[in-house]
């Protein structure tokens, strides 16, 4: 065991053993707690990324640490070969909360998402009547699902797809936020499912006009077409309501969760369905060995109950409107800024530069100078999305970290 004594040595081992397929901030952080992550040398920050909105419940929350610890103790992996006395209590827990009549587990977000599509594939073929492999789900510009070869197939992103073909067939892109595509597109009789995210949020926190959402679960019905929301990112409270698609009372036909299921302490996904939809996948047909594992089954009721019981939707409502209204104040003040935009805690601005200068990336280490994390999306969008639990005063003192440093930036 490598005794890691300082940040240079970690960032030295994870560079010359690890794969390069990220490319961090360089900051080593060893210790998290609520909204505060430590760096190796003792440096306290403010998380404004909240791993990808994985800890909305702010960092080892106790109830969820408790949660772990109690059931690791006592059962963590069955496999689905046999039954195990948690996976039922906590598919009921989530069927309850988000009312639906099935769920299933699985452990990654983009292993909900390739599970979302194996359903509406296989309702598809079963209930709509589409003829054998010729199914197709209708994506949209823009969208990130996940990074395994099925879900890049629909990618528009080259980063996400060049040099990882050949790709998986099915997918048909249309715009985002744009009705009449939407309404050509599910008019194809093969077309099994609409697949989208409420808000998309590696695209830099993209929020589709009043009613889009609406209107897609409109159109999904009027074609027989399933609405397959992922709300891997946008739900669980970020957005200021449990689910973004609260907002517009749309219910999808397919619900996929992760990230903060678990308020980041293991990977849970899950997707939610009605048995409709749900039961046409048999025993046998798919799965996973870690999914509905009975120590994530323990872990997603207690994540989930700290959200209702912490009211975390209600406080990212109304912090969010302080963090914007913070926000316009200075970008009154500088003309670094572009905009700011978002709903509840999950905001980006829009650096007034060159989409991938690295105005957006300075930006962000000198926020890390002054104790606040956050990162670039794409080129000139930084995304904000602090843990939920972040009190007002905190957020107060964020706003003025990201004032000052905006204020007083100049470009090196
Ligand atoms: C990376 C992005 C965010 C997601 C939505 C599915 C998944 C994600 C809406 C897949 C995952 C993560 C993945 C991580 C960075 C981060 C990310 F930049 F990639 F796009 F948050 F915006 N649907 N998003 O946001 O879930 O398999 O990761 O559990 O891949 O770099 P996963």
């Amino acid at each position: 065991m490598v005794d890691i004594i300082s940040s240079s040595q970690a960032i030295e081992l994870e560079e010359k053993f690890g794969a390069h397929n990220y490319h961090p901030l360089p900051v080593v952080l060893t210790k998290g707690e609520g909204v505060f992550l430590w760096d190796v040398e003792g440096k306290r920050y403010y998380d404004f990324l909240s791993a990808y909105s994985a800890v909305n419940q702010g960092h080892c929350h106790p109830r969820i640490i408790q949660s772990l610890i109690t059931q690791a103790r006592e059962l963590t992996l069955t496999s689905r070969a046999f039954y195990n006395d948690k996976l039922g209590a906590a598919e009921k827990y989530v069927c309850d909360t988000f009312g639906y009549q099935k769920a299933l587990f699985m452990n990654s977000g983009a292993e909900a998402n390739e599970t979302a599509i194996k359903l509406a594939r296989k309702w598809g073929y079963t209930k709509k009547g589409i003829p054998a492999n010729q199914a197709v789900i209708v994506a949209v510009k823009k969208n990130f699902h996940g990074r395994t070869t099925t879900i890049i197939s629909a990618s528009t992103d080259p980063s996400s797809q060049n040099g990882f073909g050949p790709f998986m067939p099915g997918f048909e892109i249309v715009e985002y936020d744009n009705v009449e595509a939407l309404e050509k597109a599910l008019a194809n009789p093969h077309v099994c499912g609409l697949w989208i995210e409420p808000i998309q949020g590696e695209a830099g926190v993209y929020i589709p006009a009043e009613g889009y959402l609406k209107a897609a679960e409109k159109l999904c019905r009027k074609h027989n077409v399933l609405l397959m929301m992922d709300e891997i990112q946008t739900g669980i409270a970020r957005t200021g309501k449990m689910l973004a698609v609260d907002y517009e009372d749309v219910r999808p036909d397919l619900l996929i969760l992760g990230k903060a299921l678990s308020g980041g302490v293991l990977p849970i996904s899950l997707v939610l369905a009605d048995d409709e939809v749900m039961l046409v996948i048999k025993p046998g047909e798919h799965g996973s060995t870690f999914g509905g594992n009975p120590l994530a089954a323990a872990v997603v009721i207690e994540a989930l109950q700290v959200v209702k019981d912490e009211k975390l939707a209600e406080a990212a409502f109304n912090l969010g409107i302080i963090f914007r209204e913070r926000v316009n104040n200075l970008i009154n003040n500088t003309s670094l800024i572009k905009l700011v935009r978002g709903k509840g805690l999950l905001n980006a601005i829009v650096v007034n530069d060159i989409p991938d200068s690295e105005t957006a990336w300075t930006l962000c280490a000198q926020f890390a100078q002054h104790g606040l994390l956050a990162k670039p999306t794409h080129g000139n969008i930084i995304r904000f999305a602090p843990p939920l639990v972040i009190t007002e005063e905190q957020l107060h003192e964020c706003c003025d970290i990201i004032d000052s440093v905006v204020l007083h930036f100049k470009n090196p």
